[in-house]
């Protein structure tokens, strides 16, 4: 069961003529609280909502001139899932499955109302949910939409391939289609996302079997290779042409995206920077690499839905990584620096 309640303030767009591009987006969100830990060993997942909140999550929304909408607290079984006795090949199925449940119909509620669904993790094994919300609210118009994925890792695990059996390993399988059918078929479908519609960026740290699956899979790989090679810009224009995205040049799709859902690990970051997290890999994005990214999504105004995952206070330096998830989530709304 989730609970809602109502926020309270409320900021005029006025203050921020900085937006004025992106205009045609709601001006709304929704802010969708996941403390999901159960997609690995790593408890302090758990308080990764609780850390973006001290971080001054919402009053840093409404500042760039958003309204938040909605707040929604999703409830995590805790009892019931004994990590260290799950012996299974993908842990805590059915515990993530609920959860997942919940997520999905909280984002796709948000977007029926209008508003931006912003997920808010909680490990990664919640886009579960978030994306099978996204995908049907999609599926119910007959529309098509495009997932921009980052991550230190590849995510591509099935419970075949994966040696620990973390479900926070393998959502975008699941989302694919690939994985325990209790999760792949949540809301009675399957798959969630067109592989060739999909992005993943910033990959460094891949199972072996991961890069046989994600050239498999057929989405557009960028690894931090890419990012150096090309900088975060090429990066970027590169993968809105993969996927499709409306005015961008020389794809190969006939029909053009004019909607992408942004899953945000923020393992994707180099640690000096964001140390707060679950798995954390040498070798990330920097600083700035992660701003210019989501700035440039921004830019586009087809940002319709978003997950910021795997905020890990138990391993943070004085919450800075949560302040970093505030404000890339900012960035992502369409803050400028001017
Ligand atoms: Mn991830």
């Amino acid at each position: 069961m989730s609970q809602t309640k109502s926020s309270s303030a409320a900021v005029s767009n006025s203050t921020a003529p900085q937006l004025a591009e992106a205009a045609a987006r709601p001006r709304s969100v929704t802010l969708i609280y996941c403390p999901l830990h159960l997609g690995g060993p790593h408890a302090g997942a758990s308080m990764g909502p609780a850390a973006m909140k001290v971080a001054m999550l919402v009053s840093k929304i409404q500042q760039i001139g958003f309204t938040v909408a909605r707040e929604v607290d999703i409830a995590v079984p805790e009892a019931l899932c004994w990590w260290e006795k799950s012996t299974n090949q993908a842990r805590c199925v059915p515990e993530i499955g609920q959860v997942s449940l919940d997520v999905a119909r909280a984002v796709e509620e948000a977007l029926d109302a209008g508003t931006i669904p912003i997920t808010l993790g909680g490990d990664h094994s919640l886009a579960i949910g978030s994306i099978a919300g996204v995908s049907n609210y999609y599926r119910k118009r007959k529309e098509e939409f495009g997932v921009m994925w980052f991550d230190a890792h590849g995510d591509i695990n099935t419970p075949e391939s994966s040696h620990s059996g973390n479900v926070h390993g393998m959502p975008f399988a699941v989302s694919l289609g690939d994985g325990d059918e209790r999760l792949t078929k949540l809301l009675g479908f399957a798959p969630k996302l067109d592989a060739s519609r999909c992005a993943l960026i910033g990959i460094r740290d891949l199972d072996s079997e991961e890069v046989k699956l994600i050239a498999k899979a057929g989405i557009a790989p960028f690894t931090m290779r890419d990012v150096d090679d090309l900088g975060m810009a090429g990066v970027v224009r590169e993968a809105l042409r993969r996927v499709g995205a409306e005015g961008s040049q020389g794809s190969a799709h006939e029909s053009k995206l004019r909607n992408f859902h942004v899953s945000f690990d923020l393992d994707v970051i180099d640690p000096d920077v964001a140390p707060g997290v679950s798995t954390a890999s040498r070798g990330g994005l920097s600083y700035r690499e992660s701003h210019h990214a989501l700035e440039l999504l921004a830019d586009t105004g087809m940002v319709a839905s978003i997950d910021i995952v795997e905020l890990n206070p138990a391993r943070d330096l004085r919450n800075q990584t949560a302040e970093l998830a505030v404000d890339l989530v900012q960035s992502v709304l369409g803050k400028n620096i001017l």
